[in-house]
């Protein structure tokens, strides 16, 4: 009862945290303070809302919550015991060209274990939230991912960055064309995962993301009945892992064209019991 209650407490705080951060980058994108912005390394970008959101978000769960650890992709942390996992703008490169796909990222993990989720688009007002066992909701509708089942009317998101070699990315771009997959990249990793949380898409695949990109939305996918990878596993907070999460009549052949295994279905008795 009291783990409910401490449950409870931090999501309604994230809800209203999440909405507030992204008035903080909708503000601040209509004066295209977005434009100016500075490389973290080569194809890595930067700009001020990013620091600006992050620093809403970390004051705001050090006010409400201040036993809590907090991990952000601008400024680090701890991801030791309940832990904040923040992305304060997720698609930066699109943010700082005004190009309107990019979102704010936040996930509550508890010893290890992904309890929370929030995922916010400020340009187009779509909030997605969701708590382990519980289900998943887009603007407070549930959620369930797509039916697809035919991998030549699927399309599946593969993103990438400059820490994977690019010879392993092209391995898994053939591994998905020749089963057929449509093949997009869309550059917010986190919202390609909430657009296949919300049946858009049919599946995101990543080789290496880190934590504050990915533990929200692989989150989402889940409570919205899709196929994930076991994150936790195969990668951890502080390094980041591969993804994969899909609509589960395509997440077999996604997980054997670009390897990465998917986690072990929960026992139905686990869910019953968790959720009750
Ligand atoms: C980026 C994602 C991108 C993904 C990269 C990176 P950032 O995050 O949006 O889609 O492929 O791995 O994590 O730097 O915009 O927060």
């Amino acid at each position: 009862m009291q783990r409910e209650n401490k449950l409870d407490r931090r999501f309604e705080f994230l809800a209203a945290v999440i909405r507030s951060a992204g008035d903080v980058v909708r503000t601040a994108c209509a004066e295209s303070a977005g434009k100016a912005f500075a490389m973290k390394g080569p194809q890595d970008f930067l700009t001020e809302t990013d620091l600006a959101s992050e620093e809403h978000i970390r004051t705001a769960i050090a006010a409400a919550f201040p036993d809590d650890s907090f991990f952000g992709e601008e400024g680090g942390g701890s991801v030791d015991g309940d832990v904040w996992i923040v992305d304060p703008i997720d698609g930066t490169a699109n943010f700082a060209r005004r190009i309107n796909h990019f979102c704010i990222s936040i996930g509550f993990v508890e010893k290890g274990v992904p309890q929370l989720a929030a995922i916010f688009n400020p340009m187009s007002d779509e909030l997605y939230l969701a708590r382990r066992n519980a289900g998943a909701t887009l603007n407070g509708k549930p959620l369930k991912v797509a039916a697809t089942t035919d991998a030549a009317a699927a399309s599946v998101e593969l993103g990438w960055s400059t820490r994977v070699p690019n010879s392993r990315y092209m391995a898994a771009m053939t591994g998905l064309l020749d089963q057929g997959f449509n093949v997009r990249r869309c550059g917010s990793g986190a919202l390609a995962l909430a657009h296949v949380a919300d049946g858009r898409s049919d599946g995101y695949v990543e080789l290496h993301m880190n934590s504050w990109d990915c533990v929200p939305g692989l989150l989402l996918v889940a409570e919205a009945g899709g196929a994930v990878c076991p994150f936790m596993e195969l990668g951890d907070l502080r390094s980041g892992g591969p993804v994969l999460a899909a609509a589960p009549g395509v997440s077999a052949r996604i997980s054997a064209a670009v390897g990465i295994p998917l986690e072990a279905e929960r026992p139905v008795a686990e869910v019953a019991s968790a959720a009750g």
